[in-house]
């Protein structure tokens, strides 16, 4: 038996609050750096973590005969206000299961024709935004488009985030307890104790939010029409294997559970897009003649168009792979077992994949660091190591909005190429911002109408 490799001479080591509080990512991308063998050991505040980023060991750590998905900090605190929702249930809670057979259908590739029409409202809502402008602040609009996207599509709210100042009084409080959930993980438990207004700010930010979405339920259950949406089929279906239908209080942590994990990787997705496009000319070109192709002039976008594209769903599997806005997905081994034949790992073991080491591990992938959208034709990506690219996550913990995410974000794409021309003037160097996710920091760039140069 071989030992898991610890870094040494680190503070860091036994004192989880010394990780960097803005740049975790970075600071476990340098380690993986460091420790070419595929995995390394690490104490954070007294929990010791396994890391894995070699693709044959993740594929270990994949199989889920052997690993689970334990709900750990920072999931532990996410799961203050959205509960027992689909994100943050234990896998062994029924209503994981029932949830999840009740919501699969309503996510499939089938089902996102439905959402088309919410999905372009939204996107012609940044449009319009973008058209009365010249410099756009990308990550903020990135994240009005999918909030308000994920609103309109799973529960008919329209929180019309293109005209406000501000942002609507329920997303405030979500992105308030999302950070404070965020400050938690890296606060000794005792240190959270003591920050009473903190505590007081947080109890009432989830109370908003629980509010806000059971004041949409009741509404819905007045109303006599069933609509097709998400809300709609929770209320309305039943589990195929035990016959249970949700509670309402389950329910209303579905709605907040889509909320946040709707809109934060998708906007993070979206705008690491727009950074490559910038830095790869040639990408932005075959994109631009894409678009003119499958979409000229002011041709309106339909779903069949969206789901040919070619070139921009390859920009966003590239980016996915380059900037994952989940760094990493955590798991726990279900018995004591041996990693690579040679690494033991002891019952309920942490374990996290990291992300970005996995996605640019050179034994999966050649010239790793470079944006390369070929890797993602077909005949190459028959070639690609099959646990080598995890952005969604893996097994039926994967993420159940895939679908949804990726038309979403065609068609967002597709519609701001049609429209502007985009550029970068100031030359902005990319600073990551991390919260339970990551994205662009201070990214803006400059968009101008087409057809007034054309
Ligand atoms: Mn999503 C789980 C990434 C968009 C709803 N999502 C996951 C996981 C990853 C992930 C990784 C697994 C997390 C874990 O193992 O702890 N999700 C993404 C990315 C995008 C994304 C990269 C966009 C790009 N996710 C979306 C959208 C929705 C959504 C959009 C909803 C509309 N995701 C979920 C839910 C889960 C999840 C719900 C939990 C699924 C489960 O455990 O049953």
């Amino acid at each position: 038996n071989a030992i898991i490799p610890t870094p040494r001479g680190l503070p860091i080591v036994g004192n989880g609050l010394q990780i960097p509080v803005e740049g975790t990512h970075q600071f476990f991308t340098d380690l993986a750096a460091e420790h070419p063998g595929g995995l390394f050991k690490l104490n954070m505040a007294g929990r010791h973590v396994v890391l894995v980023y070699d693709p044959d060991l993740v594929a270990e750590v994949c199989d889920e005969s052997r690993f689970y998905k334990p709900i750990d900090p920072p999931l532990a605190h996410v799961r203050d206000f959205a509960g027992d929702g689909l994100f943050t249930a234990r896998g062994e809670e029924e209503v994981w299961g029932q949830a999840h057979r009740i919501l699969l259908p309503a996510f499939s590739q089938r089902s996102m024709k439905a959402y088309f029409p919410q999905m372009l409202e939204v996107a012609e809502d940044l449009v319009a935004a973008w058209s009365s402008r010249s410099d756009v602040d990308v990550t903020d609009d990135m994240t009005r488009l999918t909030l308000d996207t994920i609103a309109l599509a799973g529960f008919g709210q329209r929180f019309k985030s293109f005209s406000r100042v501000s942002l609507h009084p329920f997303l405030q409080a979500m992105g308030n307890a999302l950070t404070e959930a965020m400050d938690r993980t890296r606060q000794l438990p005792f240190v959270t104790g003591l920050k009473k207004r903190a505590d007081a700010a947080y109890k009432s930010d989830i109370s908003v939010m629980q509010e806000t979405v059971d004041e949409v339920i009741r509404a819905r259950r007045l109303k006599s029409d069933t609509s097709n949406d998400l809300l709609g089929l929770m209320l309305d279906a039943a589990d195929p294997v035990t016959g249970g239908r949700l509670s309402d209080e389950n329910i209303r942590n579905q709605v907040l559970t889509f909320l946040i994990a709707g809109h934060e990787t998708t906007s993070g997705t979206l705008s690491f897009a727009l950074h490559h496009l910038m830095r790869n000319p040639h990408v932005l070109a075959q994109a631009y003649a894409e678009v003119d192709r499958m979409l000229p002039g002011d041709t309106a976008a339909t779903y069949e168009t969206i789901m040919k594209l070619d070139v921009i769903p390859r920009i966003l599997d590239e980016t996915l792979r380059l900037h994952s806005p989940i760094t990493a997905i955590g798991l726990a081994a279900t018995t004591a077992t041996t990693l690579g034949g040679r690494y033991p790992i002891a019952a309920d073991q942490k374990v996290a994949v990291l992300m970005k080491p996995l996605h640019t591990h050179p034994s999966a992938w050649s010239d790793p660091d470079t944006f390369d959208i070929d890797r993602w034709l077909p005949a190459a990506k028959t070639g690609h190591h099959p646990h080598a690219y995890k952005p969604f996550g893996n097994g039926e913990r994967a993420c159940i909005g895939r679908q949804f995410a990726l038309t979403e974000a065609r068609l967002a794409l597709a519609l701001i190429l049609q429209r502007f021309a985009i550029s970068d003037p100031a030359g902005h160097r990319l600073t990551i911002k991390q919260t339970l996710t990551i994205k662009p920091q201070d990214f803006r760039l400059r968009v101008r109408a087409r057809q007034d140069h054309e």
